[in-house]
């Protein structure tokens, strides 16, 4: 629902999502030029929310400027201007805020980033901390009270939530939903567990907050609506936090599915015991649920034990469970830190190893960092081993040196993309998970014009850039033929796509180039996503 605050004042409101930071395994920038427009990974859901919740008769603008920028006639025509964005994107956040106060405008800044850490956002006129929820109305009201720019910046912190049950459908209508990789939703917020790295059980809560079927529902109609391309990500920090609402939630969607002529394939976050519960995993499998993504962490099962994350292997050995998870067509990408206490010499060499026995065809390799609200944090902190000046690869003093740390990972990257490394683990994919998805049928509604299209785009880019002129044309041609002999072809367009994100990022890195190590302005470069 829409914000109840009776408003008095006609009022247009520019919300800009900031860049990125610098180029990262999980945001797939070199894969874009394979496709017809996309510009960004995903819809960015917090500030669409926000955008649903304003008032009605404000009018709203929506501006994700990972894919084009605000211009100065948006910002002319904008009474104020909402950003959000995550700590990669503090540098872009404040950049934004400058150009707001540049044409007279008062900004106000909300999201992970400012919720977590508001001290960084001493130029802001407004901050909002936390959730949608009572510090939202207030911001409205200010709006709605006063234009000019306050003298002082006024915070808002919510400290009641809204009810997730009570969330607006986000206004995917104004995203240009074409030009993202994926459209995402979000049907539950907060996790139970309490892996010592991770803030979620603190931002979000422990008691996963759940949304109805039929809000998730309205929200997938309203996404289609505005032109969402076929696959969608479940934000959820784990999607079987509450694994009673996720069987709840699943036959609802695979009827929702079935009725359309299954429109969308999902992904989702979910840990790693998801193995143990082949009853969800069948209905994800009838759902069209093709990836998920598990926060590994580690192969080490000393790592996973110091870090409370034993739930990890503990239900069932992590090979069993990636297996498990395969047989149901759902693919598994894992995170995995380095720079953990644990870590030894041998530890890169571990993470290779399993990359190729799992068969996992995505990783992602990032280095330990201490998220304030986190019991990382206060443990490093207790012991002088948090490093605020910005000026370091991580915040955390790790027990290895930076230089080892850095090493590790920039090896790691460069061996598990080697192309002969992730074309071998995609075909392992092709012969053992993906023939085990469902064949849903040739719907309308599947082979739509912007399915088509994306599909016959990507085909003759990659065709032409890898298979003619790659220099691992060999290589890439195996193992398309290999996934065609099995009759997959949107599968072997997925993995030559990603495969060619994955490969150049890894060459970038062998370039001393990649990633976090560009940013070295950035206090908060490489943090694990949860589950
Ligand atoms: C989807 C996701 C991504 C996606 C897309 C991000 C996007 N475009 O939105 C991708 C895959 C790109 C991504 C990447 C990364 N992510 Co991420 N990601 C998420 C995830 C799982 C969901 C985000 C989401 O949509 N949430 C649902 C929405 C509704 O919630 P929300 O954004 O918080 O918005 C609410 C409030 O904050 C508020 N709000 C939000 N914006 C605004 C604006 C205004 C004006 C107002 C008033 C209010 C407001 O209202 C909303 C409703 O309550 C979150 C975890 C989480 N629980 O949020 C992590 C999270 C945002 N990611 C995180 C991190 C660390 C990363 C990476 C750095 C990980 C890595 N090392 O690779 C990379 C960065 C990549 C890069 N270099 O650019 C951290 C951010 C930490 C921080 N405080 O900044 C989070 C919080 C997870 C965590 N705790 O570790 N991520
Ligand atoms: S890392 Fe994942 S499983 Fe662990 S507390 Fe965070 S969201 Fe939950």
């Amino acid at each position: 629902m829409r914000s109840q605050v009776t408003v008095r004042s006609a009022r247009r409101i520019l919300c800009i999502y900031p860049r990125y930071g610098g180029v990262s395994i999980t945001t797939f920038h070199y894969a874009y030029p394979l496709t017809d427009g996309v510009r960004a990974m995903m819809t960015p859901l917090g500030l669409l929310v926000i955008a649903g919740y304003l008032p009605e008769s404000w009018e709203v603008r929506f501006v994700d400027e990972n894919i084009s920028q605000a211009s100065d006639a948006d910002f002319a025509w904008a009474d104020a201007v909402l950003v959000s964005g995550m700590h990669v994107q503090h540098s872009a956040i404040v950049e934004v805020c400058h150009r707001a106060r540049a044409h007279g405008k008062p900004s106000a800044l909300g999201g992970p980033s400012v919720s977590s850490s508001p001290e960084r956002y001493p130029e802001f006129d407004y901050l909002h901390v936390g959730e949608l929820g009572d510090a939202t109305d207030e911001l409205i009201r200010a709006l709605d009270a006063d234009l000019a720019r306050p003298e002082q910046q006024r915070v808002f912190t919510t400290r009641e939530r809204l009810p997730i049950t009570d969330f607006p459908v986000p206004a995917y209508e104004l995203s240009e939903a074409s030009r993202y990789l994926l459209c995402t939703i979000q049907s539950s917020s907060g996790c139970p567990y309490t892996c010592e790295y991770c803030d979620i059980p603190a931002l979000y809560g422990r008691q996963p907050r759940l949304k109805r079927p039929e809000q998730v529902l309205a929200e997938l109609d309203t996404m289609l609506v505005a032109g969402g391309t076929g696959a969608v990500f479940f934000v959820d920090d784990n999607f079987i936090g509450n694994k009673k609402a996720a069987r709840e939630l699943l036959p609802h969607i695979i009827a929702w599915q079935k009725a359309r002529g299954y429109p969308l394939m999902f992904s989702c976050e979910a840990t790693l015991n998801i193995a143990v519960s082949p009853e969800i995993l069948a209905m994800m499998r009838e759902a069209y649920f093709v990836q998920v993504f598990c926060g590994l962490e580690s192969p080490e099962l000393t790592a996973l034990d110091a870090m409370q994350k034993s739930h990890n292997y503990r239900a069932l050995p992590i090979l069993d469970a990636v297996a498990t998870i395969n047989s149901y067509g759902v693919e598994v990408c894992c995170g995995i830190i380095l720079g953990l206490d644990t870590d030894t010499a041998a530890t890169a060499d571990a993470i290779v190893d399993f990359a190729e026995a799992a068969h996992v065809p995505l990783l992602n390799p990032v280095l330990l960092e201490a998220l304030p609200k986190s019991p990382l944090w206060d443990r490093l902190t207790a012991a002088g081993r948090v490093d605020r000046s910005g000026e370091r690869v991580s915040n955390v003093i790790f027990t290895r040196s930076d230089e080892e740390v850095v090493a590790d990972w920039r090896n790691v990257v460069r061996r598990i993309y080697a192309p002969e490394a992730v074309y071998r683990r995609f075909d392992w994919n092709f012969k053992h998970t993906y023939p085990n998805r469902i064949r849903p049928p040739l719907s309308r509604a599947r082979l739509s014009a912007a399915n088509l299209r994306r599909g016959l785009v990507i085909l003759l880019k990659l065709v032409t850039l890898v298979g003619i002129f790659g220099y691992y044309r060999r290589l890439f041609w195996r193992m398309a033929l290999s996934g065609l002999s099995e009759g997959l072809f949107y599968e072997v367009l997925s993995a030559g796509f990603t495969s060619h994100h994955l490969i150049r990022f890894a060459e970038d890195c062998a370039r001393q180039r990649a990633g976090f190590l560009e940013e070295a302005a950035q206090p908060v470069r490489a943090v694990a996503r949860p589950a």
